[in-house]
């Protein structure tokens, strides 16, 4: 960062396309087409106390679950500004059954598909605490000049060009991960941009968190159960116990481990044998951050981003975070 200079989003992306004299700008483009959605997101999320559209919005998801109205404007607000960009060819999003390929020549033309979360967490929202928006960008596998397909939206999170997240916390941030690496960006309101607060980001080796809903305990199995016993052990020598933290939204969980260290994990259960989470929507974006940053995430039994996708709401287990910590969980977990 230039001492006593603010370098907005849109600089940096420009700066990280420069160094690649044969890159045509669309990645960057449409990263800076999110940031906007997120902006207008913003706007809505701070004024959903005052402008009384909080509440459920009265229908349900594809997953059966109840739809926050926020969810609904932010999903909106996405489709259409992604739609309108001549660098988006469709989108997948976590709140429509199928994906949605855009028809008009541009978009046929344009060779990234978006999958999003549009607001993850949004049974926080009438508490007050963190939620947001997760994004993973893709390079088609169909060929341009026609409409994206479902396949386009099916690839490993390997394949993955681009991931981030927009968290609406204590103040807005734009976390997002390319192969060169994780940066993040805080909002700063009075112009209106996200500025560059976070180069480089890189999650601790080791840490001393760990976040689950614990109060899973019963449905766990014994390898799960070990490896909770070992956290809150005593060990003076390795820093244990560790502290536990869990506020229920991905994207504020996963933030405070980007930048402190610790494991977040959603294990399977007895109810669930695949966990909670979506691994096109929230498990590989959050995987392919976290690997950018040193860290690491699977599934238990296999690296995350090395899953392929049988179909678009598929859910995984995941334990996600400092790399040290991942390695012991899954020793302790599978014996
Ligand atoms: P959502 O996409 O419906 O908001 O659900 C995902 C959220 C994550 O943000 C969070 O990690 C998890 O659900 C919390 O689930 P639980 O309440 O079972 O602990
Ligand atoms: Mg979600």
């Amino acid at each position: 960062m230039l001492q006593g200079k603010l370098i907005t989003l849109d600089e940096f992306t420009i700066m990280e396309t420069r160094k690649f004299p044969q890159a045509t700008g669309e990645l960057s483009s449409l990263l800076r087409e999110i940031a906007f959605a997120g902006k207008v997101i913003n706007k809505q999320v701070r004024k959903a106390g005052l402008a009384d559209i909080l509440g459920q919005h009265g229908a349900t998801n594809v997953q059966g679950e109840e739809q926050m109205k926020l969810d609904v404007i932010a999903n909106d607000t996405l489709i259409h500004v992604l739609k309108t960009s001549n660098d988006c060819s469709g989108i997948a999003s976590e709140e429509n059954d199928e994906v949605l390929p855009y028809e008009d020549t541009h978009s046929a033309n344009s060779k990234y598909i978006v999958l999003f979360d549009p607001l993850d967490g949004s049974s926080n929202i009438d508490v007050n605490a963190s939620i947001g928006t997760i994004f993973s960008i893709y390079r088609r596998v169909s060929p341009t000049g026609k409409p994206c397909e479902e396949k386009d939206f099916l690839q490993p999170g390997n394949k993955l060009m681009a991931a981030g997240y927009i968290i609406y916390g204590s103040s807005t941030m734009m976390v997002y991960a390319t192969k060169l690496g994780v940066n993040g960006f805080t909002l700063e309101p009075s112009i209106g941009e996200f500025c560059l607060s976070h180069p480089n980001m890189k999650c601790p080796e080791n840490g001393k968190i760990y976040s689950i809903n614990q109060g899973n305990w019963v449905k766990y199995n014994e390898g799960m159960k070990s490896y909770l016993n070992y956290c809150m052990e005593e060990n003076k020598e390795e820093k244990r116990p560790y502290s536990h933290r869990y506020i229920g939204s991905m994207v504020g969980d996963m933030h405070r481990t980007l930048i402190k260290g610790g494991i977040f994990m959603y294990p399977a259960d007895r109810s669930n044998a695949n966990g909670k989470l979506r691994l096109q929507y929230e498990c590989n974006p959050m995987a392919f951050i976290m690997e950018a940053a040193g860290g690491k995430a699977s599934t238990g039994t296999q690296n995350i981003l090395d899953v392929t996708p049988e179909k678009l709401h598929q859910r995984v287990p995941i334990f996600i975070g400092s790399k040290n910590m991942v390695d012991k969980a899954l020793e302790i977990i599978n014996g």
